[in-house]
């Protein structure tokens, strides 16, 4: 990749001080990130380098390192080792926690071009826990798809969907939308309970989603149910820390 990185003096300058109760690297970071988030930077991939940077701001390059390092935990930047600072452009998915949608829907409700690489498709016997979750007798056949699902080109999860074969008995029988496949068996998901927690993703996850090892991510386990309240799917999935939010509406009871 080409790195294409403004002129140092391309950034607004403004007077970082010393005087501020805030650390001079947040104030820093706080202007760097209002630059991105705002797309004043939109057509640049990469920041100049640290050593224009602490000549702009007046400061040392400690403080702009300790700056863009935090960037770069909130997912704005990512550090490549001999070639600097890039800009993280990858697509920003904001979900509504109380919608019942699909990865594809989710993505095409975007403009964004849902993709899919199959990881692994079989037929086997559930699992305790996958038993447990699914309210099925022990051993009883479940189909399971190991899915990295792309935004564009860009991977954004990876998910693990386990779902009976009772109800879809041929892992092989799709390649796009799971939900829309399963609703043309007649088996439509109707709704979902579903449980998320923050993670660091161990290296072969962080392989396939293209991020460092130990990169923050979402493990989201989710129960699908038909109309009639029997379980349907069981799926534990990874969605990029920095490339999903997650939005629930509050109503006061
Ligand atoms: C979403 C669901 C996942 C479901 C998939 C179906 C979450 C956390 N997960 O990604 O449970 O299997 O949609 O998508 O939202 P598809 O119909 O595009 O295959």
């Amino acid at each position: 990749m080409s790195i294409n990185a403004p002129e140092a003096s391309g950034i607004e300058p403004i007077e970082l001080s010393p005087s501020l109760p805030l650390p001079l690297y947040l104030q820093l970071a706080k202007h760097l990130r209002n630059q991105i988030t705002s797309g004043k930077l939109a057509e640049y991939n990469a920041l100049p380098g640290e050593r224009e940077l602490a000549e702009t701001f007046g400061v040392s390059r400690v403080t702009v390192r300790k700056a863009l390092s935090s960037l770069t935990a909130e997912g704005l930047l990512n550090k490549r080792q001999g070639s600097g600072w890039f800009i993280n452009n990858s697509p920003h998915v904001e979900q509504r926690l109380s919608a019942l949608t699909s990865f594809t829907e989710d993505m095409s409700s975007r403009g964004l071009q849902s993709g899919t690489v199959w990881l692994g498709r079989s037929i086997s016997h559930a699992t305790p826990e996958e038993a447990l979750a699914l309210n099925l007798r022990p051993r009883e056949e479940v189909v399971r798809l190991n899915r990295l699902r792309l935004a564009d080109t860009t991977p954004l999860a990876i998910e693990l969907s386990v779902v009976p074969t009772k109800f879809l008995p041929d892992p092989f029988a799709f390649d796009g939308s799971l939900y829309q496949h399963l609703r043309n068996l007649g088996h439509a998901p109707h709704r979902a309970l579903q449980r998320l927690s923050a993670v660091r993703l161990i290296p072969d996850l962080a392989r396939q989603l293209e991020l460092p090892e130990g990169a923050p991510a979402l493990y989201i386990e989710r129960r699908t149910f038909l109309e009639n309240g029997t379980p349907l799917e069981f799926v534990a999935s990874h969605y990029r820390g920095d490339a999903y939010d997650f939005v629930v509406e509050l109503t006061l009871t």
